[in-house]
């Protein structure tokens, strides 16, 4: 899947294209024009690729299935552009998607969506920050890959073979603003980062845009966070297409991904829309978090 990253990169610079379009998605947000673009750019390749049968798209509340006389055997779940509450102020925005094959027999439904992580075939993110980079996994031990995109030859090439998430980090990563409605083992544990009982303090860094912050969390290691809390008692981050990808690379570059008492790619998903609580990044500094989740 070739993503048509020139028109969407020209789309960033149109002015005509910054600014709310008037609509709101399935979760309730504002839709800016970026993301119906993105989506529609999504929707048109992956169908036109002639390799899927059935989409899962953010930006849709239903589930999309393709004509027969261009249906291939993969599912895809994908949020086109994740973040793009940033755009307007610039900061890095991306896109995620995951992989299924299709495994039942007859006519493709949501059933084939439903699954758990642990089935993707694959999974990846494109960040569109000071670089475009591409970051894709085919799970089953045969690792992470990063291509940077060339501008000047219009192709991505493998600048980070291998990725791997450190054992253990420095920086924690979560929004703060939420603080109050955290559960007393995360405010314990945030605290220890803060004032650890013994070694260095970690330091704060939350883009806002789950790309990016993983992405910085895959290449420096520490931990990312979205929990759940009082008033999103399954926190923000959706499991289909943004917790699970997410969970499949971070897992298959050495790393941990969890929903606090759970593995996320062993959540087994009751509608595509579904929230999870995620906490991903070095082994040892999400089971230090879990330790104290419990
Ligand atoms: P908050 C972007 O809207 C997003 O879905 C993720 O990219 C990001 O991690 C999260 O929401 C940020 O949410 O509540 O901290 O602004």
């Amino acid at each position: 899947m070739h993503l048509n990253v020139n028109r969407l990169e020209f789309c960033f610079n149109c002015q005509a294209r910054h600014g709310i379009s008037g609509d709101t998605n399935v979760q309730g947000e504002e839709v800016k024009k970026l993301d119906v673009l993105s989506n529609d750019l999504f929707i048109n390749m992956l169908k036109s690729s002639f390799t899927t049968c059935l989409l899962v798209s953010e930006e849709n509340p239903t589930v999309m299935h393709v004509d027969t006389e261009r249906r291939g055997k993969y599912v895809v779940c994908f949020d086109p552009l994740d973040g793009s509450s940033n755009i307007d102020c610039l900061v890095s925005v991306g896109s995620i998607f995951s992989i299924y094959k299709k495994s039942s027999d007859g006519e493709p439904s949501e059933k084939d969506a439903l699954r758990p992580g642990r089935e993707l075939v694959a999974a990846g993110y494109a960040l569109y920050g000071s670089a475009t980079m591409m970051v894709l996994s085919l799970g089953h031990g045969r690792g992470v890959n990063g291509f940077m995109y060339d501008p000047s030859i219009g192709e991505f090439i493998l600048t980070d073979p291998n990725m791997r998430v450190p054992e253990k980090g420095k920086i924690y990563s979560i929004n703060e603003g939420y603080a109050s409605e955290w559960s007393p083992g995360l405010k314990k544990y945030i605290e220890e980062k803060k004032n650890p009982s013994k070694g260095k303090a970690y330091g704060a860094r939350y883009v806002g845009s789950m790309v990016a912050d993983v992405h910085r969390t895959i290449k420096y290691g520490g931990i990312f966070m979205y929990p759940a809390t009082k008033s999103a008692p399954k926190g923000k981050l959706r499991l289909l297409y943004e917790c699970n990808p997410m969970a499949f690379i971070v897992t298959e570059a050495g790393g941990a991904a969890s929903n606090g008492s759970k593995p996320i790619l062993d959540i087994e998903p009751a509608s595509i829309h579904e929230r999870a609580p995620c906490y991903l990044g070095s082994k040892q500094d999400v089971q230090e978090l879990l330790s104290f989740l419990k």
